[in-house]
């Protein structure tokens, strides 16, 4: 008891400063952890929820909640990365890597890329049109090697296209792993917005139902799915579809400055009176919380794919894949997490030529409207 008493008195004030910044370090650490890193791949011009999920995302990361170093598109035109790189600065970050996939699925321009990327004139410091990205699979090997094992967590809400390279790729100048052995160290899981698991759709395939994050690229879903050494889990169109977007915040809450891509792309869409579905949004969600509870998660299988493109789950016991479950309870919680998420304020890299002229998006959506736009048929 003497010599306990006696370390303390040596221990001292400078002893408890140290063992209390040690105390800090260790939080910080396992802060660190727990915090993923996203890789963000997504088919970006196709659905306007791809630009919602990647505002969400960076509001969690202003959360503290998730790191956000690298994004992938796998759409085939060369807008989608400008658009996504746009999206990235209009949240305040300058330092996001894009990378593209040559020769991508779905090369058409859709619907609000290059009308934003108009109105954004002067905003990027390039032309989209002609700019040179960094090749997906190339970036996404030299990310992963850069960041700690077990720290990655995948979110794919497009194509598997660059998913599938990736795992079959092999060593380079980056890592000596191929991609299945990158994947096994780097990553955590897969969340993917792909497939349809509702019982009647899997039991009644048609043309009609199979999922389009599937049926655009069959070849690539099933080599990734078959090649993914980690957990995957799949938010299918069914969980998604009954989660829809407020209009009311699309008018009223998104006005905090006049140049909002998200807001002009959603317009753009298919218009402000809509309520649009938010499947990716759904994989985000679970990527980045995935112990909160905000699905249930089925019992492990496997999901294989069809020469058609519909998804097919089979129960296994050590099988590495799930899917999400929509729970009624949780559903006005989440919309207004997404809402509070994709409308939320952000330091701007682009203030502030946030204020120079451009059309606003009430404007541009009444002028799509006046050109005669049809509804497209991506689901
Ligand atoms: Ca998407």
């Amino acid at each position: 008891m003497v010599l306990w008493e006696g370390s303390c008195a040596n221990f001292g004030m400078y002893g408890f400063r140290c063992l209390f910044y040690v105390i800090l370090q260790l939080q910080e650490m396992d802060k660190d952890m727990s915090r993923p890193n996203i890789i963000f791949d997504t088919d970006m011009g196709n659905d306007v929820d791809d630009v919602l999920a990647q505002v969400l995302l960076h509001s969690f990361v202003q959360d503290g909640a998730a790191d956000f170093d690298v994004a992938l598109v796998n759409k085939g035109s060369l807008l989608a990365p400008a658009f996504t790189d746009l999206i990235n600065r209009f949240c305040g970050r300058t330092d996001i890597e894009v990378g593209f996939c040559p020769n991508g699925p779905t090369p058409e321009e859709g619907l609000f890329l290059r009308p934003v990327l108009e109105e954004s004139e002067g905003l990027l410091p390039y032309d989209p049109d002609t700019k040179k990205w960094p090749d997906a699979v190339s970036l996404l090997r030299r990310h992963l090697a850069s960041i700690p094992d077990r720290s990655g967590v995948y979110v794919s809400i497009g194509f598997c296209t660059i998913l599938s390279r990736f795992l079959e790729s092999g060593p380079d100048e980056y890592s000596t792993l191929t991609g299945v052995e990158l994947a096994t160290r780097k990553l955590r899981f897969v969340s993917l917005m792909a497939g349809n698991f509702d019982a009647q759709v899997m039991q009644n395939p048609t043309p009609e139902n199979a999922e389009h994050n599937i049926v655009k690229d069959i070849p690539s879903a099933v080599q990734a799915i078959t090649l993914c050494p980690v957990p995957m889990v799949f938010s299918g169109f069914e969980v998604g579809v009954e989660c829809c977007f407020p209009r009311r915040v699309v008018r009223e809450e998104m006005n905090w400055c006049k140049f909002n891509p998200l807001k002009m792309a959603y317009g753009l869409y298919l218009g402000m009176e809509h309520d649009r579905p938010l499947w990716d949004l759904t994989s985000l969600l679970h990527a980045v919380f995935p112990d909160e509870g905000h699905f249930d998660v089925s019992e492990p299988g496997t999901v294989t794919v069809s020469d058609s493109g519909h998804t097919m789950f089979h129960p296994d016991a050590s099988g590495l894949h799930r899917y999400l479950i929509l729970k009624d309870e949780r559903l006005p919680e989440i919309i207004d997490l997404f809402s509070k998420g994709c409308s939320r304020r952000f330091d701007s890299a682009f203030e502030p030529a946030l204020a120079a002229e451009c059309r606003s998006a009430e404007e541009l959506a009444t002028e799509r409207c006046m050109a005669g736009f049809k509804e497209p048929n991506y689901v």
